[in-house]
């Protein structure tokens, strides 16, 4: 059974999110990126035993929307990070003995800026402004009791844009977004950017304030994010359900992907009757 580094509750309670250290296995994280990176450059992948950023670049300068992809593409490789014991372990000793997952999931490979600049010549999408993830979605998502949790699957930091937070802004509680979505005005503190390797989860508060930097070195940033709430909570989304996540053993894990499946097409508005 995951437990909690003993002063993590602490760390929790003081500044809106913890760190968890080698949690997740190596293996399945680089099955994932390896998967992520067919889709970007198209299936079938001779052979992505290489560099696998280059491939991706080459692929961006030939085709600029080429990165953009969904969770429900990635199939079983996502499904064994985001249903896997350590996290569940971790969402029920935060949330309580029921938990949900959120539909929001995003996975992030976020480009050179320059390179997106160069190519095309405007802002840089990725860059992601100072925000609490209770508003992401409207109307009233503050009702949510849920965390974001954050998996880098390669070393993250301040000059390849890894997100940043203000250590302690969960403590004021929902904070006034303006119509784009970013707060209106700065929590008190300076931003902290977080460092992490492969294998760390980042696990934060609905309300901490965190954002993202541009990519600033010359390879791939690549993350996933998704969210898991309390049972019954609102999740500011009626595009696509809940998945309950199961606590005890023995469950079916088939039909546990299958319904995760449907809900990533449903949040992507592909199933019949959802927008
Ligand atoms: O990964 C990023 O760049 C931003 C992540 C984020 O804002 C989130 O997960 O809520």
């Amino acid at each position: 059974m995951t437990q909690f580094p003993f002063d993590a509750e602490d760390q929790w309670a003081e500044d809106g999110y913890i760190v968890l250290r080698g949690l997740l296995p190596l293996t399945r994280l680089a099955e994932l990126k390896q998967r992520i990176a067919a889709r970007i450059i198209g299936d079938p992948v001779p052979n992505l035993a290489g560099d696998v950023d280059a491939a991706i670049l080459n692929s961006f300068r030939r085709d600029t929307k080429c990165h953009q992809l969904s969770f429900y593409e990635l199939g079983p490789s996502a499904f064994e990070i985001i249903f896997c014991q350590p996290v569940i372990a971790i969402a029920t000793r935060l949330l309580g003995a029921e938990v949900e997952l959120n539909p929001t999931q995003h996975v992030r490979v976020k480009l050179p800026t320059r390179l997106y600049q160069e190519t095309v010549g405007r802002a840089d999408p990725d860059v992601v402004p100072w925000h609490q993830d209770a508003f992401a979605k409207d109307p009233a998502p503050h009702l949510c009791d849920m965390v974001t949790f954050w998996v880098p699957l390669v070393s993250v930091h301040r000059v390849n844009g890894t997100i940043a937070v203000f250590p302690g802004s969960h403590r004021e509680g929902p904070i006034k977004h303006d119509r784009t979505g970013i707060v209106c005005g700065l929590p008190a503190g300076r931003p902290r950017w977080i460092t992490a390797e492969p294998g760390d989860v980042v696990v934060f508060h609905k309300h901490l304030v965190h954002g993202s930097t541009a990519n600033d070195s010359l390879s791939l940033r690549w993350s996933i994010d998704f969210r898991v709430q309390a049972k019954g909570a609102f999740s500011g989304r009626d595009d696509a359900p809940n998945i309950p996540l199961p606590t005890e053993e023995p469950y079916c894990r088939t039909s546990l992907l299958l319904s995760w499946l449907a809900q990533q097409r449903a949040a992507c508005g592909l199933l019949e009757g959802s927008k």
